[in-house]
């Protein structure tokens, strides 16, 4: 029987906490057209604080690969991130205007603070780029999962979170999203078990804190 890539054992092992961070409430609320548009408009800022703070952190990524690959096309598909990340602060912007949120005065909320020290702490050199791409890729891929879930057949989500929806749940986003899985697993391949057990905990960690930034979104307070 032919082995399957670590993340795919991951991915049945931490089914539960998985399916926390890609079936929350706050998707299956965009999904059946019930989400209160404050809580939308709350996402919308703190999302935009939490990019800002991904920027960096995709940065140090092609750092490490371009040190630390043996593949030159990692660094292509890091870049290519990069580019979809500049596009998305524009679209924040533009969204941010539409929907009368001042994006200069967001405080950020306690999950978002520990997400984004946890992006900190993964931008340290002491930290590989095995550990760092794992992590990189759950981070895609939750987005992925979660807002292509809003897209499918029968869904009630409302035309003007579609685009939204579109941002992280179009198939390019999904290439782009295995991509990185698979950088991941060749990493993880060849990696030690004591790296492979550091990106599993990571990896936990990366669905326990979007979990929390869903929580934080849809809470009404
Ligand atoms: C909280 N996780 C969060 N925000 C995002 N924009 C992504 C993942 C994907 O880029």
């Amino acid at each position: 029987m032919e082995r399957s890539a670590i993340t795919e054992t991951w991915l049945r092992k931490h089914r539960q906490i998985y399916q926390r961070a890609t079936r929350h409430p706050f998707i299956l609320s965009i999904r059946d057209g019930s989400l209160h548009l404050s809580s939308f408009k709350r996402w919308l800022g703190q999302d935009y604080v939490f990019v800002r703070a991904f920027v960096p952190f995709i940065a140090s990524i092609l750092l490490k690969a371009w040190k630390e690959s043996d593949d030159n096309t990692d660094v292509d598909i890091i870049l290519s991130g990069i580019a979809t990340l500049n596009d998305e602060v524009s679209w924040f912007k533009r969204e941010a205007s539409k929907w009368g949120v001042a994006l200069d005065t967001i405080v950020p909320q306690h999950a978002n603070l520990a997400y984004c020290s946890f992006l900190e702490s993964l931008m340290s050199a002491g930290v590989d780029y095995t550990q760092a791409v794992t992590a990189f890729w759950a981070i895609e891929a939750v987005y992925q999962e979660s807002f292509a879930h809003c897209l499918e057949d029968g869904c009630n989500t409302p035309d003007e979170l579609k685009e939204t929806c579109q941002r992280w749940g179009n198939d390019g986003f999904g290439q782009y999203c295995r991509a990185l899985q698979s950088i991941a697993n060749r990493q993880l391949e060849k990696a030690s078990d004591e790296v492979v057990a550091k990106a599993e905990a990571l990896f936990i960690r990366v669905l326990e804190l979007e979990d929390e930034f869903w929580n934080m979104s849809t809470c009404t307070m």
